[in-house]
């Protein structure tokens, strides 16, 4: 057998690969195809994964750089400097300013390993709970959602869902382009003749992925709760709902349909801009269909009613009990390739490992008992979110920043503030692969890491599949895994025995150890079964039987709520933190190409994808084109209360008029830079934290 099984680095879909050598390993050229044992996605595999390989040796960095001053050049040091560099600034701030005055923020790029080994070190050794992730913008919403609903986290739908349901909902997801390969199995459906699928999109942008569409709802952006709670009402009125389901499994009914009552349909398709024979229309839909799937991604979590927007949509599921059976579910997808295990090894600032919580008492005990240390080791402090980070280094509170695995300088929001903050922190660490990195430009000490194909690690898709995704190159030069050198420096601050690991499978099996028991069970998962049996979903306890476990979850209408209830969430709409004004008339939205991967540090450098996705474009309706007096490819400036960039104009009515879309992919280091994030506002959903990046309001100005 000469060649490796592991998953895709790129997307949440988290697509089964095979790569074999061209001719042999040490050419480091490698042949990709899609793993046909794959039971996640049956051998299929999109244009990026086809490509991941021809990313991974050129560009990189080699050596761990170090510089006191941002404006003096990098020296090449060797890693017994980076750790004494390390050792030296975390134990005097923490003797001088306290924990709280260090914070990491961490990726859903990420091994678990990874991810788990890093908590241990912040959340145990340091003491300090400010470790957060890109995650944060990213899944955040869904997480909160998914717990005030069902009273745990956990998508509980599986992809095998997609082929039994009779109305797919997909809204706020261009599946085309960032989930391609579960695009791809709806479309197999919809192609066949004899096959009744029904699809409905809602989307303020016409995408690839509304072309298979029965209904395609074209939405003003912020406005999905509305319409949630305008199609509760009709399923209500009509008595489409499941009152056997409600009465059995779900608690707040009563108080639920007093709220939605409120609204009236008039008033919601106004606002949402979708007439009312629409919304009944597709109501009438979902509550006649027999099994309801709904996919949903960053047009929902990026809000500042983000969590709410999640509940709203869950409601629906409650109401028509279309939930833990084959064929329905509320089914986020998550976007990067081990969002989800970073879920499981609690890499948000409010989490601990196995879905427990920093604020539960007996959930830190149990974790510091795992880990080694003494009770009370870990603060009882929710730690900083993401932005709240760079807003305690401007403060000065945050001393030292720990990024790793993202490229905060060009993913963050309100990018000039975050540059402004960034300046005024004494040390900027960052564990980073590529040369490429925007974020290099303001750090003082940058950790070579070795990346996916260098390290043994274990990745968890949206379906809650569980990868083993095994290391088939030489490790580049100097770099070391992520975990690796979090345990490196947690044995020279003094914690030796707890970081004494000789592999990442030790790692792992301590992983495990803090999922017994809890709803995302993995005890059984050792890398020994992952590589004999494939992937495997969770739940997975100690003794099961590999390819047996329950695909969906909540299959008995039993929920890990105190009462074993789900929950009817109650929140009034509220719409878009910064609407268009006289003065910033115009919707700005941001989203992604099939063919970059959000920084471009690594797509960048495939040929086929920059031919598919060359530069960036500013979407704008022929209207509004034409009030503008703007024409096809002539340059633009966009301006937002915060910053200025420009791009080329596309005009196009597929996109609705007084929204234009730009890409998040160009940062400042490209040669076509479009830095869209410095136009962005951080106003965040109250309960997930989860900044708005899907919508601020602009002006265009020609050239
Ligand atoms: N090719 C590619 N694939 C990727 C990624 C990538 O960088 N490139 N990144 C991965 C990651 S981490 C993520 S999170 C996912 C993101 O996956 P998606 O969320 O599908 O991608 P986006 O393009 O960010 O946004 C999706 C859609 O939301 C729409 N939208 C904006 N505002 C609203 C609104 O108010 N309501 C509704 N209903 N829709 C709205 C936008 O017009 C856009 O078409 O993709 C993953 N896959
Ligand atoms: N306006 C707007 N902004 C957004 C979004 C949006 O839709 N709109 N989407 C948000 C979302 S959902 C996301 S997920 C973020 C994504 O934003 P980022 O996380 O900033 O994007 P990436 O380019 O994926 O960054 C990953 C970095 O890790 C490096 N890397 C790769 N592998 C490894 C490894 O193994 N170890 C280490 N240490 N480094 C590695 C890569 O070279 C790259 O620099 O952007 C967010 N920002
Ligand atoms: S769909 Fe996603 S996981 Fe699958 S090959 Fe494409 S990028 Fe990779
Ligand atoms: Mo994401």
């Amino acid at each position: 057998m000469n060649f490796t099984k592991s998953q895709c680095p790129y997307c949440g879909v988290g697509c089964g690969l095979k790569m074999k050598p061209k001719s042999s390993v040490s050419d480091d050229k490698w042949l990709v195809s899609g793993d046909r044992d794959s039971p996640s996605t049956q051998g299929k595999l999109c244009v990026k994964g086809a490509t991941v390989c021809e990313t991974l040796k050129d560009g990189r960095l080699k050596e761990p750089l170090y510089r006191e001053n941002l404006n003096e050049e990098f020296k090449e040091i060797s890693w017994d400097e980076s750790y004494e560099i390390l050792k030296e600034n975390i134990l005097s701030s923490i003797k001088n300013y306290g924990p709280n005055s260090i914070a990491m923020y961490g990726s859903g790029q990420f091994h678990t390993e990874d991810y788990y080994v890093a908590q241990k070190l912040l959340k145990g050794a340091i003491g300090t709970n400010n470790f957060d992730a890109n995650s944060r913008l990213c899944m955040s919403s869904a997480v909160a959602g998914y717990n005030r609903s069902f009273g745990s986290d956990g998508p509980p739908c599986c992809y095998e869902d997609i082929d039994h349901c009779s109305l797919i909902l997909l809204i706020g997801t261009n599946t085309a382009e960032c989930h391609p390969v579960l695009f791809d199995r709806i479309k197999k459906r919809k192609r066949n003749v004899n096959d009744n699928l029904k699809v409905i999109v809602i989307d303020p942008r016409e995408t690839e992925t509304s072309s298979i569409a029965d209904f395609y709802l074209q939405i003003s952006s912020g406005t999905d709760l509305f319409l949630f709670i305008g199609i509760a009402n009709y399923l209500y009125k009509n008595k489409l709902t499941n009152q056997n389901f409600i009465d059995k499994s779900t608690e707040s009914y009563f108080d639920f349909v007093k709220h939605i009552q409120k609204w009236d349909l008039k008033k919601i398709s106004e606002i949402c801009d979708i007439s009312e024979k629409t919304i009944i229309d597709i109501a009438k839909l979902w509550g006649e269909s027999k099994n309801v799937l709904s996919l949903w991604s960053m047009g929902l979590n990026q809000r500042q009613e983000g969590t709410a927007a999640v509940n709203g949509l869950i409601n629906l599921h409650l109401m028509t009990g279309q939930i833990g059976k084959e064929g329905s579910g509320p089914f986020s997808l998550t976007g990067q390739p081990n969002a989800m295990g970073g879920r499981e090894a609690g890499g948000l600032s409010h989490l601990l490992p196995g879905y427990r919580f920093v604020k539960n008492k007996i959930d830190r005990n149990e974790i510091e008992k795992i880990w080694g240390f003494p009770e009370g080791k870990i603060s009882a402090k929710q730690g900083l979110s993401a932005f709240e980070q760079i807003e305690a280094i401007k403060k000065g509170s945050v001393k030292i920043w720990w990024i790793a695995a993202t490229n905060p300088l060009v993913s963050m929001p309100n990018l000039n503030f975050v540059k402004k903050a960034l300046l005024k922190c004494p040390l900027i660490i960052l564990n980073e692969s590529y040369e490429q990195s925007e974020s290099i430009k303001y750090a003082h000490l940058v950790l070579p890491a070795a990346q996916w194909s260098e390290k043994d690690g274990v990745m968890t898709n949206s379906e809650r599949r569980v990868t083993l995704c095994p290391s088939f190159r030489e490790s580049n030069k100097n770099s070391k895994p992520d975990w690796q050198i979090f345990a490196e420096l947690g044995q020279k601050i003094g914690y030796f025995k707890q970081f004494e690991y000789e592999s990442s499978s030790e790692v792992y099996d301590e992983f495990l150890k803090t999922t017994t028991k809890r709803l995302c069970d993995m005890s059984g998962l050792s890398y020994q079964l992952l590589k004999n049996n494939g992937p495997q979903q969770w739940p997975y306890p100690k003794g099961s039987v590999p390819s047996k476990s329950s695909k969906r979850l909540y299959e008995d209408g039993f929920f890990p709520t105190e009462t074993g209830k789900a929950n009817f969430c109650i929140d009034d709409p509220i719409g878009l933190a910064e609407p268009p004004s006289d003065a910033y008339p115009l919707i700005l939205t941001i989203g992604r190409y099939l063919g970059q991967w959000h920084t471009m540090t690594r797509t960048s450098k495939v040929q086929k994808l920059t031919k598919k996705n060359p530069e960036p474009l500013l979407e704008i309706n022929s209207k509004d084109a034409l009030s503008l007096k703007i024409k096809n490819d002539e340059i633009v400036k966009i301006k937002s209360k915060r910053g200025e960039v420009q791009a080329k104009v596309q005009i196009t009515d597929k996109i609705k008029v007084g929204t234009v879309f730009l890409p998040m992919h160009w940062g400042f280091s490209q040669k076509n830079m479009c830095e869209v994030n410095s136009l962005m506002h951080e106003k965040s959903c109250p309960i997930s934290k989860q900044p708005e990046l899907k919508a601020c309001s602009v002006i265009i100005v020609p050239n």
